[in-house]
C-alpha cells in the first residue's frame, strides 16, 4: 500500500476468497459448498427445526475440515499488518473457519459466527466445539439435548452488527478481500464507507458484484493479492 501512511483507522472485511487457497470451499464458486446442497436445506433456522441431524451432519462435516487446513499468505500478511500498523485496525470476517485467529489477528470479529463454537438455543450460551454435535448432545448450562452450531443463518442477525458499524463509520480505508457481494449486510459495508468518505478497496479474484461501489480494484488470488497491497 504506497500510501499507508495518511490511514489511522482500517476495517478490512473478508470472506470464502481468503481461505479458498487453504483448501475450504467458497460458497457460491464451481465447486462450492452450496452445490451439493440446498441452501434452505442447511442454512436457515428453518431447515434446523425441520432437520436437526442433517444440518449437525452438514456442520460437522465441515468442522472435520478445519482440522487439516492452515491459513495462507493472506491471513498472514494481516495479521503481520496489524501487528506493525499503529493505528485503529479491526477485522470483520464472514468466514467460520478459525484461520484468521491461527495466523495471529487479534481485533477480529466472526459476523457470521464460528464452525469451532456451538451456542444453546435455550439460554444462548456459547461453548467452545471442536467435536461433532449430534441431536443428542447435551449443553452443560441446561443440560438438554439444545445445541446448535454458533452460525448466523439467513434470517438471523450477524454478529456484533453495532460495533462494526461504529468501526465503518469512522474509518478511512476499507479494504474488501475475497467475497462475492451477494450476502447482506455485509455487502452493503462499502456504502457506509463511502459515505463517510473512506477510501474503499477491493481484492478479489475476480470483480465482485459490487465492484464498481469502490474506488480501487485488485484483482487475483488473496494469496499473492493481499501480501501485495500491503506491502
Ligand atoms: C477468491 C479466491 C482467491 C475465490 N483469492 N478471491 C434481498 C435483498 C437484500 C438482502 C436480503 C434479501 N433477501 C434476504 C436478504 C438478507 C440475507 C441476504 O443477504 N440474502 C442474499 C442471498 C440476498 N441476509 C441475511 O439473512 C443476513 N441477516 C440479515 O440480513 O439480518 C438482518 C439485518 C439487516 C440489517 C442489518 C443487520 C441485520 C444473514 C446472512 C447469513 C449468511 N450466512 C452464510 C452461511 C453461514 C453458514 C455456513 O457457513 O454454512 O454465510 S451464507 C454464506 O455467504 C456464508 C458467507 O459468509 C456468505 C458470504 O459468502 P462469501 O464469503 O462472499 O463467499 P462466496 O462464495 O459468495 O464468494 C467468494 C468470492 O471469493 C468470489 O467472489 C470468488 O471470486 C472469490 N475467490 N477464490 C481471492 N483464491
Amino acid at each position: 500500500m504506497t500510501d499507508r501512511a495518511p490511514h489511522q483507522r482500517i476495517v478490512v472485511l473478508t470472506g470464502a476468497g481468503i481461505s479458498a487457497e487453504s483448501g475450504i470451499n467458497t460458497f457460491r464458486d464451481n465447486g462450492g459448498l452450496w452445490e451439493n446442497h440446498r441452501l434452505e436445506d442447511v442454512a436457515t433456522p428453518e431447515a434446523f427445526s425441520r432437520d436437526p441431524a442433517l444440518v449437525q451432519r452438514f456442520y460437522n462435516l465441515r468442522r472435520a475440515q478445519l482440522n487439516s487446513v492452515t491459513y495462507n499468505a493472506a491471513h498472514k500478511a494481516l495479521a503481520e499488518f496489524e501487528r506493525s500498523f499503529h493505528g485503529e485496525f479491526l477485522l470483520v470476517t464472514q468466514n467460520v473457519d478459525h484461520l484468521h485467529r491461527l495466523s495471529g489477528s487479534q481485533n477480529l470479529i466472526h459476523m457470521h459466527g464460528e464452525l469451532r463454537k456451538s451456542r444453546c438455543t435455550t439460554t444462548n450460551l456459547v461453548y467452545d466445539q471442536l467435536d461433532d454435535i449430534d441431536v443428542h448432545t447435551h449443553c452443560d448450562c441446561c443440560n438438554t439435548p439444545t445445541l446448535r452450531p454458533h452460525i448466523v443463518w439467513f434470517g438471523e442477525m450477524p454478529l456484533l452488527m453495532d460495533d462494526i458499524y461504529a468501526a465503518l463509520e469512522q474509518c478511512d480505508l476499507f479494504i474488501s478481500i475475497g467475497t462475492s457481494g451477494n450476502v447482506y449486510p455485509a455487502a452493503g459495508f462499502v456504502e457506509v464507507a463511502n459515505s463517510v468518505g473512506a477510501r474503499t478497496v477491493e481484492i478479489n479474484l475476480e470483480p465482485s458484484r459490487g465492484v464498481t461501489l469502490f474506488h480501487e480494484a485488485y484483482q487475483g488470488p488473496a494469496s499473492v493479492a493481499v501480501p501485495e497491497f500491503l506491502s
